[in-house]
């Protein structure tokens, strides 16, 4: 039998196999990450953001899909991995262009299965019914192209439904099961239809490669770096021309938290096109990209409350104009507003963290945390952030595409959230907070019962 975290970890090989041939900079991203996370762990006196094994397989996915139906499916071949959709984003509205999505992301939701293999894939679905994107007659073409194509097949989805009711596959089927799931994400060699292409492109060129295409694939896939900076430095010594910036919170001295993310535009790759008098042509798409993140600690809801709040204040300082970089701006707001260290983080409740039995108990029947942390009964271990963020994401997309699109703001949109989404796909979608708070209670527990006091 291969168990469901070992069918998750041969499919992130599987798709950086295929991914690895299709896109040839990948195997260089991947040698540099190598080199630096080496690096990274030989300075640092214990693993707290990760083992250095789990980091350096450690890889999130990103697809795009057409409709409600299209996305259900995909939820039920991931599950098959053990992968559950985590977050609601939404990036209509994350940045001034068009990207006319609302996202989740699939992923393991508990942290020993986090630990085993920590594969996720962010998942985006077309919102067809946007005004703001689509006029009417738009909207129906799209959705009858995208009912008119089966992205994946009854065998595959029946293998995978059997996966998760069973916790796993036998060797035969396994193999099956990863086969058929990682062909299903193959850049297809299908003709594209160049008219019906071009007009999406017009409005969005993400629209454009969901509803314009007969298939889906992997747009990219993203290793985990220790230190971005380091990572971005020898990728452009490399002759690899890397965007202009590294999206979310700056480099600074204090401690990383959330999620820090850049990327490199894809080469233009090969792709069939037919005419509307039926002629059949070669030509090419720059659609894929490559990506590569530093993850750091998780934040609570106040603590990104405080991030937001510090992201506006970034923007509203650029807006004033004194000639200053974003990277500079962000770390003077960062330094203002962000403790500098982890303890305060900790105890000013910013971040999550979970609390590891490091002393004896004290002769008492209970104690607060603060105590217990003060004098060393319990050591506070950052909970790494799993997730993604709305505006980075936003700006992975944008940053990778030649033309803004349109979008116009005079049409009504379409209201979506995390439980509209959640009846779409048809499986509960978990909050991320709640995750993390779970986990930070569970070492809370586990503590009472070692130290045989309670915990205030
Ligand atoms: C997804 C872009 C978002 C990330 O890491 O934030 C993303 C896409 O391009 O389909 O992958
Ligand atoms: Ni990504």
């Amino acid at each position: 039998m291969v168990a469901t975290w070992e069918l998750r970890a041969r499919f992130a090989v599987r798709l950086a196999e295929m991914y690895g041939s299709e896109v040839p900079a990948y195997h260089t991203l991947v040698d540099v990450c190598t080199e630096v996370n080496a690096e990274a762990a030989k300075g640092r006196d214990d693993e707290r953001l990760g083992s250095i094994e789990r980091v350096t397989a450690e890889r999130h996915g990103a697809i795009r899909v057409g409709s409600p139906r299209e996305l259900a499916k995909v939820a039920r071949v991931f599950a098959a991995f053990g992968m559950l959709p985590v977050g609601f984003y939404d990036l209509r509205d994350a940045s001034a262009s068009s990207v006319p999505v609302v996202s989740t992301a699939f992923r393991p939701v508990e942290a020993a299965e986090l630990a085993r293999n920590p594969f996720r894939v962010f998942t985006s679905m077309l919102v067809t019914e946007d005004r703001r994107f689509f006029d009417a007659e738009t909207e129906g073409r799209l959705q009858e192209f995208v009912a008119g194509r089966t992205l994946f097949g009854t065998e595959l989805l029946e293998l995978a439904d059997r996966a998760s009711a069973e916790g796993g596959l036998g060797d035969r089927d396994a193999e099956r099961l990863l086969g058929l799931a990682t062909d299903a994400f193959r850049l297809t060699s299908e003709p594209i239809e160049r008219e019906w292409y071009d007009h999406l492109e017009r409005i969005s060129a993400v629209a454009a490669d969901i509803g314009g295409v007969p298939a889906t694939h992997i747009n990219h896939l993203t290793p985990r770096v220790l230190d971005i900076d380091e990572l971005y430095a020898r990728m452009q010594a490399r002759g690899i021309a890397m965007i202009s910036e590294i999206q979310g919170p700056p480099a600074w001295e204090g401690p990383d938290v959330l999620l820090r993310q850049t990327s490199f535009r894809a080469l233009a790759e090969e792709r069939v096109f037919r005419h509307q008098d039926g002629s059949v042509q070669q030509g090419s798409l720059r659609v894929r990209f490559g990506e590569v993140e530093q993850r750091g600690i998780a934040l609570t809801r106040k603590g990104r409350d405080l991030y937001d709040r510090l992201v506006v204040e970034i923007d509203r300082r650029l807006g004033e104009g004194q000639g200053l970089s974003r990277q500079e701006v962000a770390l003077a707001v960062w330094r203002g507003g962000l403790p500098s260290t982890e303890a305060e983080l900790e105890s000013l409740g910013l971040g999550f963290f979970s609390y590891r039995v490091a002393g004896a108990a004290p002769p008492v029947e209970r104690a607060s945390l603060r105590d217990l942390v003060a004098s060393g009964v319990l050591v506070p271990e950052p909970i790494v952030y799993e997730d993604f963020l709305p505006r980075s994401a936003a700006g992975i997309f944008q940053s990778n595409l030649s033309d803004e699109g349109t979008r116009d703001d005079e049409q009504a949109g379409a209201e979506y959230d995390l439980g509209r989404l959640a009846e779409l796909v048809g499986a509960e979608i978990r909050d991320p907070f709640d995750l993390y708070a779970a986990q930070r209670a569970a070492s809370l527990r586990e503590a009472e019962q070692i130290l045989g006091l309670r915990i205030d």
